[in-house]
């Protein structure tokens, strides 16, 4: 058990993606102004964090993960006057507000980055990575996230420099104290503005292996992550901005085992609170229920009672969760609504992804130009360029491309799902007639209510955040039934999920017979076929119960 309370650690985190939330003035991007239109809507669900994509100058090559200015606000997102009372209004309604923050690189049109890259001895040369070629080649066989080569050739100054993504968002150097200060600076200006914390992007990235050696296998982008030195920086960062406010701070660290991100979060470690894994998202391509409980079981085994977990399985990289994970046909309802019940049950704080509280769905466009993400239009240009067929590797890359969860917010059934009066940046789901926020708002079965009323549990109910989780032995190597118990001193819940399209009759466990079972919340109408030793649950059925004391 977890005894050190705090208010993060009982906190539900609602993500907006803010360029496709809410368009005030119909330039066809979502805005600020528009969500503060849109704050009592997500108060309302019964959240305590927004998560604020990168909003600063940028670009927006990578839709703001390119920032050419930190304190200043990207125009097509509004002004910092309009950023301020964002900040006010979200406070107002008791709510907290985390930026996201990317400083394992900048945009290649930052002023430091224009500076360093004038001439080899201007001073901010070092705030970037830059290095000779071998032979006329690259300094090693590194490629990056977004691009087949991790380094680009400048002629004006005859080197490399690097960059772990595209191209326009060169790697900054964290081994310069210099740039070191100026980032801590810049985090100390917007905590001083009254933000309650930080996502850090990418920040396992930040440092580098001394003479960049060649991998053996080029593809494994690991090497990117998680190199000596890294703790050293985020302790530093901890040490000279983090712990001189309330905050919350939440890594965003690819790669990394859950020995390696005790060393993130490990309350003893005094660098970050808490953090986000890709065993899932990264690594687990379709829904697989053992390996998801095998990732989970070690993860609970070693931060448990050390460092908090995250619970997710989308955000704006990674496609809609009843899509990729659940069922998003005829079970689309159920299956959102057992998927929103695991991630809220099992332990750590649970991430809500803009449109998640409805079951939006994944999206499949025709062509690669209706796509915007530079990931996947980079990797189809690479894959083209290797000789493969267009359509295939179009169909080859639909699936996981990051702007399936990137599609504009469908509040209505009206032109663009309410999202915009002018033309989307992106086209909206066309299933948005189907699936919208008025539509939720008016049924007291929606998955919007349901979402309020899981939220609503955890407020009431310490044990979802401090109780200790154990999975029932009988069905631990069980496709799809995930039954599991948290308890906190007197308090028992027993949770059952069954992930499935097919019903299961499923015997109850003998320490807890139907008389000992108080239901507190389903996706389904009580079952009349219910008996005192065995429950008979319906596809994708999700069941939290309290433990009546004996
Ligand atoms: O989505 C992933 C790969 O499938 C993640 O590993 C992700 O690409 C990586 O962890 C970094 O993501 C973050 O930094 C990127 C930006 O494009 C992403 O949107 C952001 O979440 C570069 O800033």
């Amino acid at each position: 058990m977890n005894n050190n309370k705090t208010w993060w650690k009982e906190s539900v985190v609602y993500q907006v993606y803010w360029r496709s939330f809410y368009d005030s003035d119909g330039d066809g991007y979502g805005d600020l102004e528009g969500l503060i239109q849109k704050l009592d809507y997500i108060r309302d669900l019964g959240v305590d964090i927004i998560w604020l994509n990168p909003v600063y100058e940028s670009p927006d090559k990578d839709n703001g993960y390119d920032i050419s200015d930190y304190e200043a606000i990207m125009p097509k997102a509004g002004t910092m006057d309009i950023w301020e009372r964002l900040l006010s209004e979200v406070h107002a309604r008791g709510m907290k507000l985390i930026m996201d923050l990317v400083v394992n690189h900048t945009s290649d049109r930052h002023p430091w980055f224009l500076e360093s890259r004038s001439s080899r001895d201007n001073p901010k040369r070092d705030w970037y990575i830059w290095r000779d070629g071998k032979n006329g080649e690259p300094p090693n066989n590194w490629r990056s996230y977004f691009s087949p080569s991790a380094w680009e050739w400048d002629e004006a100054t005859g080197q490399y420099y690097f960059h772990s993504f595209a191209v326009e968002q060169p790697d900054l150097n964290w081994k310069n104290p210099e740039l070191r200060r100026e980032i801590y600076r810049m985090m100390r200006f917007w905590l001083d503005k009254g933000i309650d914390g930080f996502r850090l992007d990418a920040i396992a990235l930040l440092a580098k292996p001394e003479g960049f050696p060649d991998a053996e296998n080029p593809e494994d982008i690991r090497y990117l992550t998680n190199n000596p030195g890294l703790h050293d920086y985020i302790r530093e960062m901890n040490e000279q901005v983090f712990r001189h406010y309330d905050i919350v701070t939440v890594g965003e660290t690819a790669f990394v085992s859950p020995e390696e991100g005790l060393k993130f979060v490990g309350e003893d470690r005094k660098e970050l609170n808490t953090l986000f894994h890709f065993e899932v998202c990264d690594e687990m391509p379709a829904w697989d229920m053992l390996r998801f409980k095998e990732i989970q079981r070690r993860w609970y085994k070693v931060l448990w009672g050390k460092g908090t977990n995250s619970q997710f399985l989308n955000n704006h990289d990674h496609t809609r969760q009843v899509t990729r994970y659940g069922n998003d046909g005829p079970y689309r309802v159920q299956s959102a609504k057992l998927l929103a019940t695991m991630l809220h049950t099992l332990p750590g704080i649970p991430y809500i992804y803009q449109g998640e509280e409805i079951g939006m769905t994944g999206v499949r466009f025709d062509s690669i130009d209706q796509y915007n993400d530079i990931a996947m239009k980079n990797r189809y240009d690479e894959e083209v360029r290797k000789g493969r067929d267009p359509q295939e590797v179009l169909q080859s890359l639909q699936a996981l491309s990051r702007d399936n969860s990137r599609t504009p917010m469908q509040w209505n059934d009206s032109l663009h799902a309410g999202f915009t009066t002018g033309t989307p940046w992106i086209n909206v789901n066309p299933n948005y007639k189907e699936i919208n926020v008025e539509k939720d708002l008016s049924d007291p079965n929606s998955i919007y209510r349901y979402y309020q009323k899981l939220i609503e549990l955890r407020k009431k109910h310490e044990v979802m955040v401090y109780g200790d989780f154990e999975e029932l032995p009988e069905w631990m190597e069980d496709k799809h039934l995930y039954v599991y118990t948290r308890t906190l001193g007197d308090t028992r819940w027993l949770i059952v999920l069954n992930h499935s399209d097919e019903p299961s009759s499923m015997r109850l466990p003998s320490d807890y017979p139907a008389s000992a079972l108080q239901l507190l919340l389903s996706n389904y109408p009580e079952n009349e076929a219910d008996t005192d030793d065995r429950i008979e649950l319906r596809p994708h059925e999700a069941r939290i119960y309290a433990i009546r004391r004996a």
